[in-house]
């Protein structure tokens, strides 16, 4: 499956519970009272959240009815257009640092990410700083057996800091092109979570001043408003560089995108469509909205002599 087609069939049931009754509404009513106030709904039921919505909707009114889907398509790609490139730094090693709440992805998402960096022909090192869990260790592991990254670990209940030292450390002696470290999401309580993670921030500086050039927040796109409010939280901790929204595949509140853009001000760099190691994609805001909005005439599924 192309790249367009497995990124819509992950948006499918955010398409067809929302979008595309939105698209159905702008290309065949006029845009009144009553039209915006479904439209406002379907929005705020697609978890775009109040302020997208609001915003939304001024614009539309701004147009003329004949161009209102058109338009929509064009107001939601300026939302979602922030420059989300790779802050790579000239000289490597490249430091990723995957936060985010328990069960959000992160573990699942370095792995992703090192396969991507692997396949770009890149030495990738995975480091193991979710420490809280043996089975944290032994999941990250089979991810970098998988991608073909090199595993450093230390064991259960070893501190985070020395992890992340350890895990640059071996890519700087080495010349390995990028370092991943995946980090705990759940800790005895917030505050020694934060901790945690700025102390790990604060080590890897020690060998690299300008790392980690990339703190990458997972979000699991499934928890919609609540994973917004949980971002927040982090956000004031650490600086976070860009968001990764993972499971888009099993929810139809791929509009999070949407209230993410608007409200945290932070690029979306990657979104994950699947559980497989090849379900991590760049975000693109275009094709994103498109594949939200497309039509379901998916010709590969039509039978040739139709
Ligand atoms: N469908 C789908 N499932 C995903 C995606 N990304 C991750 N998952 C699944 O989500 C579950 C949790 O993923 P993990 O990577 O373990 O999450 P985590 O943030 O590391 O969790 P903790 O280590 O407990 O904090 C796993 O079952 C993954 O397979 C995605 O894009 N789509
Ligand atoms: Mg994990």
């Amino acid at each position: 499956m192309g790249f367009f087609d497995k990124l819509k069939e992950g948006l499918k049931k955010s398409r067809e519970a929302f979008f595309n009754k939105i698209g159905q509404i702008l290309k065949t009513r006029r845009f009144d009272r009553e039209t915006r106030d479904e439209i406002e709904e379907l929005l705020i039921l697609a978890d775009v959240g109040v302020e997208a919505t609001e915003y939304i909707l001024e614009r539309l009114e701004e147009m003329k009815p004949e161009d209102a889907f058109g338009a929509l398509k064009e107001i939601l790609i300026e939302i979602l257009s922030k420059d989300n490139k790779l802050n790579i730094p000239d000289e490597k090693p490249f430091v990723i640092s995957m936060v985010g709440v328990n069960g959000s992805g992160k573990t699942t998402t370095c792995g992703k990410l090192a396969y991507m960096f692997r396949r770009e022909g890149k030495q990738v090192v995975l480091g193991a700083c979710d420490t809280f869990r043996a089975a944290a260790i032994d999941q990250l592991k089979i991810w970098a057996e998988r991608s073909g990254a090199t595993f450093i670990a230390h064991m259960e209940g070893a501190d985070a800091g020395a992890v992340a030292y350890d895990a640059v450390n071996h890519a700087i002696s080495k010349g390995k092109d990028v370092v991943i470290l995946d980090t705990a999401g759940r800790l005895h309580n917030k505050k020694h979570l934060m901790d945690e993670l700025q102390k790990v921030h604060r080590v890897v500086q020690k060998l690299v001043p300008a790392a980690p050039h990339e703190v990458l927040l997972v979000m699991d796109a499934v928890t919609g408003q609540n994973g917004l409010q949980q971002a927040k939280i982090f956000k004031e901790v650490v600086s976070v560089t860009g968001i990764v929204l993972t499971k888009l595949d099993g929810t139809a509140k791929g509009g999070i995108a949407i209230a993410i853009a608007k409200e945290l001000g932070i690029p979306i760099k990657f979104i994950g469509v699947g559980e497989g190691i090849e379900d991590l994609k760049p975000f693109d805001a275009k094709d994103f909205v498109e594949a939200l909005l497309a039509g379901d005439e998916i010709s590969e599924s039509t039978p040739a002599n139709v």
